[in-house]
């Protein structure tokens, strides 16, 4: 048994010095050492060895298994940090090396108009706030003038919430920013000087529609304010937005909340207002001018029916979409407005 003793000795010291993982020192551990391990299972055999050579043995096996014990331990440290040699090797960061940008993203081309837009008419006294989107009848139809039986309420495509309706009227997603001007109204604070920026929706999808876009809706109402006032601001916001030298126009129109009611056109930065160039017709309005909103003077209905003394104050009101404005603007090219909500960075990196 000495003898197998020995020879188990050298086995494990050969093959822990050629073990070249942890997973295989592991494996010669269980194999000499283990619970059904070859130390083990001799050192079980003690018993069937005559008494007087048993202490002997058992010592010499005690000290083969504490030997195998701290020379796998050994292997195992000499192991592990021969692995940590070999992460630092491969994964080495070179902290001098120049950093790579992370891709740095910009505001999309709609908050830039929107602000924009804000900063233009907050020079001139305007001040920006926001009323709900979603919002009862009253205020997006039946306050501006709009009876439920009127034709013109069908053509605003309007989404109407699942609601119970109210004493003023089922609630809608709004399909004008015009709800704010009632919202205004009925506040009695004059001069009145608003910007309304929000959310509109409607049931319409093609190349000049999306079902949600962007008005901003202006509303000034003080004692003696008239249609040059109108005109006045008008040319500035011609001016400020799309550069100097252009100016805006009116044509009579009809809208339900304004009396009397118009068109807004600017004049077409390509051709200059002729609708010529180079003899040819201008390719961008055919024309000389760019139709970009509606506009007009408070309908007294709408003054009597916030409860607004209508021989008293009087004011004008315009609503434009955003959108259709952005892409008016010299330099941008965008023939078709869906892609302003598509979130293809290609297009959105553009502005
Ligand atoms: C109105 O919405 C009126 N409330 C404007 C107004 C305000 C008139 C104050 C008088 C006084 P209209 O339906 O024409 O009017 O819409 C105004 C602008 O919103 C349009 O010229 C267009 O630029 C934009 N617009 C309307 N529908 C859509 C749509 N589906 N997608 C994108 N833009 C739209």
């Amino acid at each position: 048994m000495k003898d197998q003793l020995e020879a188990l000795r050298l086995e494990i010291e050969r093959d822990v010095k050629a073990a070249k993982s942890l997973a295989e020192l592991e494996q010669i551990e269980i194999k000499y050492l283990g619970r059904k391990g070859e130390l083990t299972s001799m050192l079980k055999g003690l018993a069937n060895v005559p008494a007087d050579q048993r202490p002997e043995l058992g010592a010499l096996a005690n000290k083969i298994k504490q030997a195998g014990l701290d020379l796998i331990a050994g292997k195992r440290d000499s192991l592990a940090s021969s692995r940590y040699d070999a992460i630092a090797e491969t994964e080495r960061v070179d902290i001098t090396e120049p950093g790579v940008r992370p891709p740095e993203g910009h505001l999309h081309i709609m908050t830039q108009t929107i602000r924009e837009i804000t900063s233009i008419f907050e020079k001139i006294g305007f001040y920006r706030i926001r009323y709900p989107e979603i919002d009862w009848d009253w205020y997006a139809f039946e306050a501006l003038n709009m009876p439920p039986d009127h034709p013109a309420r069908d053509d605003w495509e309007t989404f109407f919430m699942d609601a119970p309706s109210t004493k003023k009227g089922k609630m809608v997603m709004t399909p004008h920013t015009s709800n704010g001007q009632i919202h205004e109204l009925e506040r009695h604070k004059f001069p009145i000087r608003m910007l309304n920026i929000a959310k509109c929706y409607r049931r319409q999808i093609d190349a000049t529609h999306t079902p949600m876009f962007h008005q901003f809706e202006g509303l000034l109402v003080d004692e003696g304010v008239n249609i040059t006032h109108l005109r006045g601001i008008l040319d500035y916001f011609a001016r400020e937005f799309f550069g100097p030298g252009r100016v805006s126009r009116i044509r009579p129109h009809h809208f339900r909340f304004t009396e009397p009611s118009f068109e807004v056109d600017i004049s077409c930065g390509v051709c200059g207002g002729t609708g010529m160039v180079e003899k040819k017709k201008c390719k961008v309005c055919k024309r000389g001018w760019l139709e970009i909103g509606g506009a007009g003077m408070v309908h007294p209905n709408v003054l009597k029916a916030t409860g607004v003394d209508s021989k008293k104050y009087t004011g004008f009101a315009f609503g434009w979409g955003i959108e259709r404005v952005a892409m008016m603007k010299e330099g941008v090219k965008v023939d078709d407005i869906r892609v302003l909500y598509q979130n293809d960075v290609r297009f959105l990196k553009q502005f």
